[in-house]
């Protein structure tokens, strides 16, 4: 298997803050910059996302008083995770990792710049109401299949493929190019993804 024209790549949220030493580091973030950066060379069509919120979020625990971060909370939209303060919008730890490929990208999806929704998924906000418009913008592109790579598995990953499946396209997780926060939350995720139909692919296949 190797990308097709009608590919897109979709790099889910490099950024300093979930690598590690960053506010919300995803264990072993760092080993998914090369094959990401090999998948970016090879692909036709990328587009990265950028988890860019305003100071204050309602995802951040510290907009909470007395709540603490990795806790829950009950929003008007439903089950929110709390964070720590994490890619506030221009900050050192919402930029990019600067070994991260940028050029090659045609688009760059900010998400979760609503001060009072979050937005794990590219495609739609957690109100699960306000999209983004990338599901148009790869349909005008001639868009069939969507190839996710990135931060985090368990979440801006899976909720970004399994709304790419239900946008309509085909839909695989590049497994070697993705880490998890958690465990247990990147193997319900997976159980998750592989019910809706998505595929699990490695960097190899595509860019080996
Ligand atoms: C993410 C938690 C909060 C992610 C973003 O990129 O997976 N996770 N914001
Ligand atoms: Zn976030």
């Amino acid at each position: 298997m190797s990308f097709r024209e009608s590919d897109l790549l979709l790099v889910i949220d490099v950024q300093v803050d979930f690598l590690p030493g960053g506010a919300l580091a995803v264990p072993d973030g760092d080993a998914v910059i090369a094959p990401v950066n090999r998948l970016i060379e090879r692909a036709a069509h990328v587009v990265l996302t950028q988890d860019w919120h305003p100071a204050g979020h309602v995802s951040f625990a510290s907009a909470h008083a007395g709540r603490a971060p990795f806790e829950t909370t009950e929003l008007p939209y439903g089950t929110q995770v709390l964070w720590p303060d994490h890619c506030v919008q221009g900050s050192a730890g919402a930029a990019f990792h600067p070994d991260l490929l940028t050029d090659r990208a045609g688009m760059v999806v900010r998400k979760g710049h609503h001060p009072q929704v979050d937005s794990y998924s590219a495609f739609m906000e957690a109100d699960r109401l306000t999209r983004t418009g990338l599901a148009g913008a790869l349909r005008e592109r001639g868009i069939s299949r969507v190839l996710l790579c990135g931060l985090a598995l368990d979440y801006c990953v899976a909720w970004s493929a399994l709304d790419a499946r239900e946008a309509g396209f085909e839909v695989a997780v590049i497994a070697d190019a993705t880490r998890g926060i958690a465990r247990d939350s990147s193997a319900a995720a997976w159980a998750r993804m592989e019910a809706a139909g998505i595929g699990r692919v490695s960097a190899a296949d595509l860019a080996g």
